[in-house]
């Protein structure tokens, strides 16, 4: 996070992260057509719709005297352009972890977590994160429990998580809500202490 005092600005940025094929970009697609912004969305894709590099796209709002800005990322699920992953996780406040609720990938969405560990170790735990429990319009399943469990959820200190159906854009612009919430919510709470001190 940005903040200028001067300029009256505050800058934030906020990456969808996940497994391939999870639904990153339709989530971040359903996202900026809610805003209107269909067009401001930069992807960088291949031939066959898979994300390259990663999709990006700015959002800004503003009441009378401050600027909020958002930068909105994906990453890209394709291993063969895996070192992009880290880089743009780079100065990440908020991470939406898409998940592929279907069954039979299952182990990639663990695998995908277990990435992200690598790259922040302890430090996820203090991260914003939201798990979005994408395609839950599909059948089969698993348990989104049983995925918390196995990732020790509770230890984590800002995380939350939601149902999603990317496709239909349902529940995406509460994700994004929920994101915000708990990365202003974080840094007002380190305000606080050090006002405190
Ligand atoms: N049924 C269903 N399909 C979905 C949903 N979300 C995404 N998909 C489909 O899943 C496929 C992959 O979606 P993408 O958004 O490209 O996934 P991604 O995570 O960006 O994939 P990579 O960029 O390759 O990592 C596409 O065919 C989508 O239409 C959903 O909620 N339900
Ligand atoms: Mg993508």
């Amino acid at each position: 996070m940005i903040i200028d005092h001067c300029d009256k600005r505050i800058s934030i940025k906020i990456v969808y992260f996940g497994p391939a094929f999870s639904g990153k970009t339709t989530s971040i697609k359903a996202l900026f057509s809610h805003f209107g912004k269909g067009e401001a969305l930069h992807s960088i894709e291949s031939t066959v719709n898979r994300t390259l590099f990663f999709d990006y796209g700015t959002v800004t709002f503003q009441n009378q005297e401050w600027r909020l800005k958002l930068h909105i990322y994906t990453t890209t699920g394709q291993d063969f352009y895996f070192v992009t992953r880290p880089v743009t996780l780079r100065a990440v406040d908020g991470i939406i972890f898409v998940i592929d609720s279907q069954k039979e990938v299952y182990e990639r969405n663990l695998a995908s977590w277990k990435e992200l560990l690598s790259y922040f170790r302890e430090t996820l735990k203090d991260i914003p994160i939201i798990i979005a429990f994408n395609k839950q319009d599909l059948p089969k399943k698993f348990n989104p429990k049983e995925f918390l469990n196995e990732i020790k959820y509770h230890e984590y200190k800002n995380v939350d998580s939601r149902y999603t159906i990317a496709v239909s854009g349902e529940g995406v612009l509460d994700c994004f809500e929920d994101i915000l919430r708990l990365v202003l919510r974080k840094y007002y709470n380190h305000k606080l202490v050090s006002v405190i001190n």
